[in-house]
């Protein structure tokens, strides 16, 4: 079932796809396996076809619907579960930067963090740099959690720190960035705290930054 939902996404058949995440959770599989066994992986291979110029993008953004209405047919189950242990964890403002309006990546990593207890506050897609500071000051947040995808609005990351640093509050925040485009090098050079190549190591980050050194 897992790879005909996989499948279906690819094909960017919406309808299909909806029919085989009800019949996936009405028999009962944890949400997040069948996430990571099917969405993350036509995610992944919706990619690949896309710079093998296989797909063009009306695929794309065909395949983009189906895998949302996916993740909304797991979240479902998930959201009445995990309310009562929302922002146990820490407080999260994240965003896809300034420049870029890849969202999947930045979506699974918010519904990642949201599943394993942090309260997360998603700013979308192409987010002002002052409006991602001003929000993490106004909800006090742990962690900001920055998206890019491509090397032209990697830059925008590196917005973020600076004016943290400008407004002297860089230390109240634990910085992780993350998307396509992100290295650990890039990481370093900016000054942030994490990079992880992926939304599930995204997590086990989060959860490391704030037990070495949660902000309140
Ligand atoms: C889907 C897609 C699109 C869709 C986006 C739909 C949407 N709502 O997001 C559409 C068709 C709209 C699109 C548009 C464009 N795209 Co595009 N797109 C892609 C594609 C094929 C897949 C991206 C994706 O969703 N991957 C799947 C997700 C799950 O992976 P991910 O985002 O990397 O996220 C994972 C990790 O990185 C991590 N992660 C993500 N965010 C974060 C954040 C943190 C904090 C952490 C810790 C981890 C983390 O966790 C995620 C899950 O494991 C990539 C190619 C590729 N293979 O990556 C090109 C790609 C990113 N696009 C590219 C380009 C150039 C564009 C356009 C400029 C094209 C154009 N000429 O118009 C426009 C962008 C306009 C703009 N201003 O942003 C280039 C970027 C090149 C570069 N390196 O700079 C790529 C690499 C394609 C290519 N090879 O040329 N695109």
């Amino acid at each position: 079932m897992l790879s005909k939902l996989k499948q279906a996404i690819i094909d960017g058949d919406e309808e299909a796809a909806k029919s085989f995440s009800e019949k996936i959770s009405s028999e009962g599989m944890d949400p997040l396996e069948a996430i990571n066994g099917a969405v993350i992986p036509a995610a992944r291979a919706a990619g690949e076809k896309f710079e093998k110029g296989e797909f063009f993008v009306p695929n794309l953004l065909l395949s983009t619907d189906a895998m949302k209405a996916a993740i909304n047919i797991f979240t479902a189950g998930m959201s009445e579960k995990s309310k009562e242990e929302l922002g146990k964890e820490g407080t999260v403002v994240i965003a896809t930067v300034e420049g870029d309006i890849h969202d999947i990546g930045k979506n699974i990593v918010a519904l990642l963090l949201e599943v394993n207890g942090f309260q997360v506050h998603d700013l979308g897609r192409d987010v002002n740099s002052m409006d991602i500071v001003n929000r993490a000051l106004d909800v006090k947040a742990d962690i900001i959690a920055l998206s890019s995808l491509m090397t032209t609005s990697m830059p925008s990351q590196q917005d973020v720190i600076d004016m943290l640093k400008a407004m002297k509050v860089r230390d109240r925040f634990l910085v992780m960035i993350g998307g396509g485009s992100v290295t650990e090098d890039w990481a370093e050079e900016i000054g942030a705290d994490g990079y992880t190549e992926t939304a599930e190591e995204a997590v086990r980050l989060a959860q490391a930054l704030m037990k070495k050194g949660g902000t309140g």
